[in-house]
């Protein structure tokens, strides 16, 4: 329809041809019919055929599009921390099983300060163990019980039921997600752990002065431009920095690490993974829109609804995409083969299906070829297998009964699926 009618039109009916795409869409059989965009042909329609030509050619365009489009691009300018300083450790934490350290990485840039807390815990005994990397959403003492752990000081979103209030933790937050997080058996496993509260790197809100963007604006800049990072880059840009310090830390010269990440975490985990091939594995629990859900189905939240919901998340260019999924250049299958030939563990919850669990499978499903080409096994078939039997392939994933939220049963299978995949 042309607009030239929109004047003549009753109000319901042209609140109708505006919102009506926005609708929640729950229901298999009303995806309308999509392609998505090809994996594997180049520009020039030649077909790719080889690692070379993935890598060299295929690939960079992806990423590429990814960062101009979707999440922004991340400043190329390397920001190192000023200091980093070590404000608690022990070799005695959890019954005398584990390291405990925290870590501050300090980060200063024109008369900006911003802090990075990372809680580090580390089996006993073991040389170069994998260590999970991955985000809380309200500070590194809702994640433990454990009383040594530094409360966060910094802006976290209320939550009154969490003993969250003005925006401020308080004692009360202590080990409010702690069964997100079984760090004992973790460790018990051999596995060590770090996390960090993301909203150090940029508080979840639509503002773009605080947090770690600031730090690279040019004069009179007080946003991102329309292609650059939103806040799920700058969490992304946040894992990178703690894999840094990891990276040289006593003991773990040979750690392999596992990039894990819950919602929107996980998309962030999927980002932060595709950007930093330092990540021997991508794990994304539950990461829905944005994350491993296929965008062109629609199914629950869609890019109009999370761009009207949590604007500051992706690039202002993604805006373009709301009810226009068809015109993205990438779609959520190609976010995974960027991870290739690395393994990546992508798991649903049944009850989840505003994060489209189908869709997180396909983006696998589709994702495929590209590990093939590297003689790596992705997922067989486009059905979605059974509740809780779950793919531990190079391409790994589960769908568990319940719903969004991690559970242990998600973490015996990422444990399971890192002990199959990792070299140590
Ligand atoms: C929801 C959002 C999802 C998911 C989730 C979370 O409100 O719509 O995309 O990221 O939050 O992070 O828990």
């Amino acid at each position: 329809m042309s607009f030239k009618y929109f004047h003549v039109l009753p109000a319901f009916l042209l609140f109708n041809i505006i919102f009506a795409q926005t609708e929640i869409n729950y229901s298999e059989d009303s995806i309308a019919p999509y392609t998505l965009p090809n994996l594997l042909l180049l520009n020039n329609r030649k077909r790719v055929k080889k690692i070379r030509h993935w890598e060299k050619r295929k690939r960079p365009e992806i990423l590429k599009a990814f960062e101009n489009q979707v999440y922004g691009k991340i400043p190329e300018i390397k920001l190192n921390p000023s200091f980093t300083e070590i404000v608690e450790e022990s070799d005695s934490a959890l019954d005398n099983t584990t390291i405990r350290k925290q870590v501050q990485l300090v980060f200063e840039k024109h008369k900006r300060k911003l802090t990075i807390n990372i809680l580090l815990y580390l089996p006993k005994g073991i040389q170069s163990p994998p260590v999970f990397v991955g985000y809380n959403f309200y500070g590194n003492q809702t994640t433990t019980s454990d009383e040594n752990v530094i409360l966060s000081e910094s802006w976290v979103p209320n939550k009154a039921d969490f003993g969250i209030m003005e925006n401020r933790a308080t004692e009360n937050s202590r080990g409010v997600r702690s069964h997100r997080w079984p760090i004992k058996k973790i460790i018990n496993k051999g596995f060590g752990i770090a996390t960090v509260y993301c909203g150090e790197i940029d508080p979840d809100r639509n503002n773009f002065e605080d947090g770690i963007h600031p730090f690279f604006y040019n004069d009179n800049q007080n946003r991102p431009n329309n292609d650059e990072w939103g806040t799920i880059s700058a969490w992304a840009w946040g894992m990178s920095r703690v894999l840094d310090y990891l990276k040289q830390h006593k003991g773990l010269g040979n750690s392999e690490f596992i990039s894990f990440g819950h919602s929107r975490l996980g998309k962030t985990s999927l980002w932060a993974g595709a950007l930093d091939e330092r990540f021997a594995l991508i794990i994304a629990n539950n990461s829905g829109c944005g994350g491993a859900a296929i965008f062109r189905r629609k199914i629950g939240e869609t890019a109009a609804i999370i761009n009207g919901k949590f604007p500051h998340w992706f690039s202002v260019n993604f805006k373009k995409y709301n009810n226009a999924e068809h015109l993205l250049p990438v779609d959520q299958h190609m976010l995974i083969a960027l991870i290739a030939p690395r393994p990546v563990y992508i798991s649903s919850a049944a009850e989840d299906i505003w994060a489209d669990p189908r869709g997180e499978y396909l983006s696998g499903y589709y994702a495929s070829p590209v590990y093939e080409l590297y003689g790596k096994k992705g997922l067989a078939k486009p059905e979605l297998p059974q509740l809780n039997s779950p793919i531990h392939n190079d391409i790994g994933y589960h769908i568990r009964q319940g719903k969004h939220d991690v559970t242990e049963y998600d973490w015996v299978q990422f444990m399971k699926f890192a002990n199959k995949h990792l070299k140590n």
